[in-house]
C-alpha cells in the first residue's frame, strides 16, 4: 500500500500533489512554515519542521510512510540532506523532482558566485540601485553595503527592521511575469539583480528581463546535495510511484 509524503514548497511540488491526489494516491503534502499563508494543496497538508533527520525518521515510522518525495527548493539543502538521511534508516523510498538549474544564455550578464558573502563582495563600492530577489531569510550579509539603495521582494511583509536604511519592499508571491519584471526594474532604475538559480518558469522572468535590459545578475549557484535518485517531471514521479496511467498499461 503507498503511502507518499511530498516535501514541497515548490510550483513543482504544486503540480506534483495535484497528480497524486488525482491518481487517488495516499499522500501527506509538507509545507516548511516559511510563509504566512501558504497556497492550499489537494492533499491533507503539515507545515513546519519534523525535528531533524530522526525526527522526520519517526515522522515516516509513525505515519506509515513508504514513498518520500523531495520537491523542496534546490536550496533547502538541509530539508534534502534529512530526507537522504531518514530515508536510509527507515527503508523509505526517495525520488527528487528537482528542476534544472538556468543555463547562461547569450547575452547574460551574469557574476557566479557560491555563497552570499561573495554575493556582497561582487558588488560594486560606489552606490547603485540593487534588487534582491531572494526573499527574506539570506539578506542580513547585504548589511555589509548599506550604501546602495535596495528593493526587495517578500511573500510576507517584513516583520523585523532591514539591515540597511535605504529600502523598498515589493510584497508578492509570484509567479512573475515577463513584462512586469520589465516595468519593476524600469521604474525602479534597477542597476543589479542578486538571484539564487532557483531553476523553473516561476522566478525565470527576472533573468530574462535583465538580459533584455543588459543588467548584471549576481546569480548564486546552487548547493552541492547528496546523491539520491532524481527527475525533473511530475510524469516520472507518478511512474515512480507506480500509477499504471503512466506505466502505458
Ligand atoms: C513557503 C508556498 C506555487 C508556488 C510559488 C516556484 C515559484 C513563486 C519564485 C523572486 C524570487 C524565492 C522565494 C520564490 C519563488 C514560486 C513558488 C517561488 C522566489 C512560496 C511558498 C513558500 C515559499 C518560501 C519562500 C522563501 C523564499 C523563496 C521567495 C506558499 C510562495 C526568493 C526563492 O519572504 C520569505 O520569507 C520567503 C521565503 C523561502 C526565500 C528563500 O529562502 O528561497 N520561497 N515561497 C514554502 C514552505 O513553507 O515550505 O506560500 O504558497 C512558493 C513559491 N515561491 O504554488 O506556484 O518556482 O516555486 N520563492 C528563490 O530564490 O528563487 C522569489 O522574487 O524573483
Ligand atoms: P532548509 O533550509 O533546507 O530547511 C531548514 C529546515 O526547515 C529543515 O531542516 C526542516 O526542519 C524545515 N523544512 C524545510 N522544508 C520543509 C518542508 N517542506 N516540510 C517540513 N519541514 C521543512 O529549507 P528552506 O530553504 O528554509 O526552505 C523551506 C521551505 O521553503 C521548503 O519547503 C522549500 O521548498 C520552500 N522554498 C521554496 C522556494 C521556491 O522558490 N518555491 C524557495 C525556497 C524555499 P527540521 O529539520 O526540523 O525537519
Amino acid at each position: 500500500m503507498t503511502r507518499a509524503l511530498i516535501l514541497g514548497g515548490t510550483s513543482d511540488a504544486r503540480l506534483l500533489a495535484d497528480a497524486v491526489a488525482h491518481a487517488g494516491f495516499e499522500a501527506t503534502y509538507s509545507y516548511g512554515g516559511r510563509t504566512r499563508a501558504p497556497a492550499t494543496q489537494p492533499l491533507p497538508t503539515r507545515s513546519g519542521g519534523f525535528g531533524g533527520a530522526s525526527g522526520l525518521a519517526e515522522y515516516i515510522r509513525r505515519e506509515k510512510i513508504t514513498h518520500v518525495i523531495d520537491a523542496t527548493h534546490p536550496f533547502a539543502a538541509e530539508m534534502s540532506r534529512n530526507a537522504v538521511a531518514a530515508c536510509a534508516t527507515t527503508g523509505a523510498r526517495l525520488i527528487a523532482l528537482e528542476r534544472a538549474p538556468w543555463a547562461k544564455a547569450p547575452g547574460d550578464k551574469w557574476i557566479e558566485v557560491a555563497d552570499l558573502a561573495s554575493a556582497v563582495t561582487a558588488l560594486p563600492l560606489t552606490r547603485t540601485r540593487v534588487f534582491l530577489a531572494i526573499g527574506r531569510q539570506h539578506i542580513a550579509a547585504f548589511g555589509a553595503k548599506p550604501q546602495h539603495a535596495y528593493t526587495l521582494r517578500f511573500v510576507d511583509p517584513p516583520g523585523e527592521p532591514l539591515p540597511f536604511p535605504d529600502a523598498d519592499v515589493i510584497v508578492s508571491r509570484g509567479p512573475f511575469a515577463f513584462e512586469s519584471e520589465l516595468d519593476m526594474m524600469r521604474s525602479r532604475r534597477i542597476e543589479w539583480i542578486v538571484a539564487r538559480n532557483s531553476g523553473g518558469e516561476g522566478a525565470r522572468a527576472k533573468i530574462d528581463a535583465a538580459r533584455e535590459l543588459g543588467l548584471p545578475v549576481v546569480m548564486l549557484k546552487r548547493p552541492e546535495l547528496p546523491d539520491r535518485p532524481r527527475v525533473e517531471s511530475v510524469a516520472e514521479v507518478m511512474q515512480w510511484l507506480g500509477h499504471r496511467a503512466c506505466l502505458g498499461a
